[in-house]
């Protein structure tokens, strides 16, 4: 009986849930025509040529832009860290490597934080692995617990060759409006919360990313040098922003991350930034409800997120069912800013302009896309891809 009600408010949820998503545009037709900054032009209207000029002037600030107006501060001064490494009783994946978790210790201003890593090595060939972290808003414990789970898929990674690495957002900042502040944002930077261009959730996951970084540029047995930041949806979110500010990243790839990710904000196609400031407050800095429907008037749109990569390689995907994240705002997005290789860096890439809505795959030099059946959510097949553009990025 309990379970029948539990049910019955589970689908009453997704149902309602699933309603107010049909409130929103999903008609190309009704899509604004594509209008963007150009990335090459600075806020104060200088022309932006050369490497010298993107990387002096025009980077940084879209970048400072990004965080006082949309993700908030990305801190990172912090009195010391620690790592502790522990092995867990049990490994289900023994077969195809070894199981172990670092615990890294954070210290700042008499605050600790304390993130487990989780990380698997392969047993085959020696180390130094190149290696994928995921950015966890699933319950890890449950992800690799489950062999046959695909979300993160550690024997597919493995056998391929690579470490497979992830930690819980929920130990940087709980993916909660009630509970996102009870990790690094009370425990290390609590004047963030004053601010109104302070760090909210997705800043801090971001951050815990690059805090699994400082631990990989100290591990043998791992080469930080071929690393890969990989997020899915709200993570995807988080691991385009940790891409573009720490360039200690050699890939950054984002899964169907769609509005305040990938996706083009103004074409409104799908979930809004509205919306999303609506439903999710706490992952955005408080500057960016300036923004509720007002998407034209934002000092930058997702491609120059995406831009700020170069040269550094990067890979979006897409899920064919998955229209609330605009699969084609997030292609276009990509599209957009490969001109930064090409016209910034001398690595003419020529994606194509055009954008069938069917499967497609498109791997060209450091940029990566495809487009999937299914719907939203990260399974087998797009790691099968993202370790295909990892090789061909590596040579291994
Ligand atoms: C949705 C949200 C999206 C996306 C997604 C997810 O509810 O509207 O922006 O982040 O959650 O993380 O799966």
């Amino acid at each position: 009986m309990k379970k029948n009600i539990l049910f019955l408010i589970f689908n009453l949820g997704l149902s309602s849930w699933v309603l107010a998503q049909q409130d929103f545009n999903y008609d190309e037709s009704k899509v604004p025509d594509l209008v963007v900054p150009d990335l090459f032009v600075s806020y104060k209207g200088e022309i932006i040529q050369s490497v010298q000029d993107w990387e002096g002037v025009r980077r940084p600030e879209v970048l400072s832009m990004f965080a006082n107006q949309m993700y908030g501060q990305l801190p990172v001064d912090y009195n010391r860290m620690e790592f502790q490494e522990e092995i867990p009783a049990e490994n289900l994946y023994e077969k195809y490597g070894d199981y172990k978790i670092v615990q890294i210790k954070v210290y700042r201003n008499g605050g600790v934080q304390t993130i487990p890593l989780h990380i698997f090595t392969p047993k085959e060939n020696q180390g130094p692995f190149p290696v994928f972290l995921l950015i966890s808003h699933r319950k890890v414990d449950r992800l690799i617990e489950d062999v046959e789970d695909q979300f993160f898929d550690i024997r597919q990674i493995l056998s391929k060759g690579y470490a497979a690495a992830v930690f819980d957002v929920e130990y940087v900042s709980p993916d909660d409006k009630e509970r996102f502040a009870d990790g690094i944002l009370k425990n290390l930077y609590p004047e963030q919360m004053q601010m109104e261009n302070g760090m909210r959730g997705l800043s801090a996951w971001a951050w815990g990313a690059m805090r699994a970084m400082d631990y990989f540029e100290q591990d043998p047995l791992i080469d930080p040098t071929k690393a890969a930041v990989v997020g899915h949806s709200r993570g995807g979110k988080a691991s385009l922003w940790c891409g573009a500010n720490d360039p200690r990243w050699a890939i950054t790839i984002s899964n169907e991350s769609g509005c305040g990710g990938a996706a083009i904000s103004r074409r409104k196609f799908g979930e809004t930034v509205e919306r999303i400031n609506t439903a999710f407050p706490y992952w955005f800095t408080d500057n960016f409800n300036e923004y509720n429907g007002k998407e034209e008037t934002l000092p930058f749109d997702q491609h120059q997120l995406i831009a700020s990569l170069a040269p550094r390689a990067v890979y979006v995907a897409s899920a064919m069912e998955d229209l609330w994240a605009d699969p084609k705002g997030e292609y276009l997005s990509l599209q957009l800013a490969s001109r930064t290789y090409g016209e910034i860096y001398g690595t003419q890439l020529d994606l194509p302009e055009g954008y069938e809505f069917e499967p497609h795959v498109h791997q060209v030099g450091p940029v990566g896309y495809h487009l999937r059946e299914g719907k939203h959510n990260l399974i087998s097949e797009d790691w099968e891809k993202f370790l295909e553009f990892a090789r061909l990025q590596f040579g291994k």
